[in-house]
């Protein structure tokens, strides 16, 4: 195998979680809901009222986060723990729990990475009126954001202000509360999307006003996109669909504007954001410092037959391989397709280490900006042995060979300043609750009971250990 340059001394190994997964307390100490709460209600008690109750547990999960040798630690910040009403007063203990979470992490060493919004928008801004369907979020997000940045600002460095806004447009119905009167819109989510880019660039600019030193990037979910074969057809819709799934976003974010070829479709299909006055110079002035990637699966496009209609993703939600039957088509644009030459996880995404150094490279070389992974991992139904151990070695196998892509990039040059696997521990899955599994410890409740909650440290544990303390050098 090629000798790499090794990582960076200062490089941040760390790991990733969000609020509404892992939390609980989701009625405790003054929080209210928030629309993830709500989204999340099941039969059973997978969801977020007690998720992995690291709400209670927040000193136990940071110890074993310095056991682990993390250097640091993405997670996100409940605006409804904070602001129970969305705005208005603050409660003071939720803002006492991050400063205590923030505290412990400091003692242990370990970087905090802090995101704003992890799609958990108050429940009360909801019914008042639809959330981020309209433009009155943008100042109220704003208001949240002031008051955090004033509050913790002194203790953190790197903040990320939304959470996959390439996911909250694909499945829009499942990351927001939608009113039923807008369920026929399909111009909704773009709007939504455009209030989250004022909502970016307003937190963009606040960072830089409020936190010296302090770095500041959005979250995104990207993958890169093949043509399912070299014919022109193929390569040109990968190339359409490269332009509305991904730089629609990015392009915001590091030039100001939105993606021509993009934003051009959605007009002609009668879906593009209506923009204000003083909107693009908003975008250019919340200049991003760096960008943070969530990766787990490549894509793969073909050009639509003459017939095709919109469709959009589908979701696997029992963890059989091949559930998923429909994926998304832009007509006359793009439609998204299996991947014959990668496998797949049980939930249907493909596993594609090569995918995030294309990745790495491709957006590195568009914008020339930092980049962090804040996200990556595999989802899996681990199984606690009755030694209490659990051997999740297809974990290590997937996390090895993504690590050794993030190296091959930064041998070519990419400036990559942390990598954070999903998850640090299990937690609430956004659609699976507690089957699908991510995390290096193991959190012992179940689906239809909360067993002991106790926290137990699986195999990638171990490993994920030796490889932050050989500097990555032992994969
Ligand atoms: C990302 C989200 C996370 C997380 C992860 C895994 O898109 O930012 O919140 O849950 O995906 O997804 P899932 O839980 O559906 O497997």
């Amino acid at each position: 195998m090629k000798t790499l340059r090794p990582f960076p001394k200062d490089f941040l190994w760390g790991a990733a979680t969000s609020a509404y997964q892992v939390e609980g307390a989701a009625q405790l100490e003054g929080k209210k809901l928030s629309q993830q709460d709500v989204i999340n209600r099941r039969p059973g008690v997978a969801d977020a009222e007690v998720a992995s109750d690291h709400y209670h547990r927040y000193k136990e999960d940071v110890a074993l986060m310095k056991e682990l040798g993390l250097r640091s630690y993405r997670f996100s910040l409940a605006w409804a723990r904070i602001f129970p009403d969305g705005v208005g007063d603050p409660n003071p203990q939720g803002v006492q729990f991050y400063h205590h979470l923030l505290d412990e992490l400091q003692k242990a060493g370990i970087t905090p990475i802090v995101t704003l919004y992890h799609y958990d928008m108050p429940l009360a801004l909801v019914e008042k009126y639809d959330g981020w369907i309209d433009r009155q979020s943008v100042a109220d997000f704003a208001y949240y954001t002031e008051f955090v940045l004033r509050e913790y600002g002194s203790k953190v460095k790197y903040w990320l202000t939304i959470n996959e806004q390439s996911i909250i447009v694909q499945y829009w119905t499942k990351k927001n509360l939608i009113p039923e009167k807008y369920l026929d819109d399909p111009q909704v989510r773009y709007q939504i999307n455009h209030h989250m880019n004022l909502a970016h660039a307003t937190a963009c600019k606040l960072v830089h006003q409020l936190v010296p030193g302090g770095m500041v990037g959005a979250a995104i979910n990207t993958a890169p996109i093949y043509p399912l074969t070299s014919t022109p057809c193929d390569v040109m819709a990968a190339q359409n669909a490269l332009d509305v799934r991904n730089l629609f976003y990015l392009d915001v974010y590091f030039k100001g504007q939105y993606n021509k070829a993009a934003f051009i479709y959605l007009e002609e299909m009668g879906v593009a954001p209506k923009i204000e006055p003083g909107d693009l110079e908003l975008f250019r002035e919340g200049y991003s410092d760096f960008l943070a990637l969530n990766y787990y699966s490549s894509d793969c496009a073909k050009f639509p037959p003459p017939d095709a209609q919109r469709t959009e993703s589908g979701v696997n939600y029992t963890g059989k391989k091949g559930e998923i039957d429909s994926y998304e088509t832009m007509p006359d644009f793009f439609q998204i397709v299996r991947n014959p030459n990668c496998d797949t996880t049980d939930w249907d995404w493909a596993i594609d280490p090569t995918g995030l150094e294309c990745l790495l490279r491709d957006i590195y070389t568009r914008y020339g900006k930092p980049l962090m992974i804040t996200e990556n991992g595999l989802g899996f139904f681990d199984k606690l042995e009755d030694d209490g151990t659990v051997h999740d070695d297809y974990r290590i196998d997937y996390l090895r060979s993504h690590i050794r892509a993030v190296q091959r990039a930064m041998h070519y040059g990419v400036e990559v300043l942390s990598y954070n696997p999903w998850s640090f521990m299990d937690l609430l899955s956004t659609e699976n609750g507690y089957q699908k599994r991510y995390g290096f410890v193991y959190v012992d409740r179940g689906e239809e009971d909360l067993r002991t909650l106790d926290r137990i440290k699986k195999d990638s544990y171990y490993w994920y250990q030796q490889v932050i303390a050989s500097g990555g050098q032992k994969l």
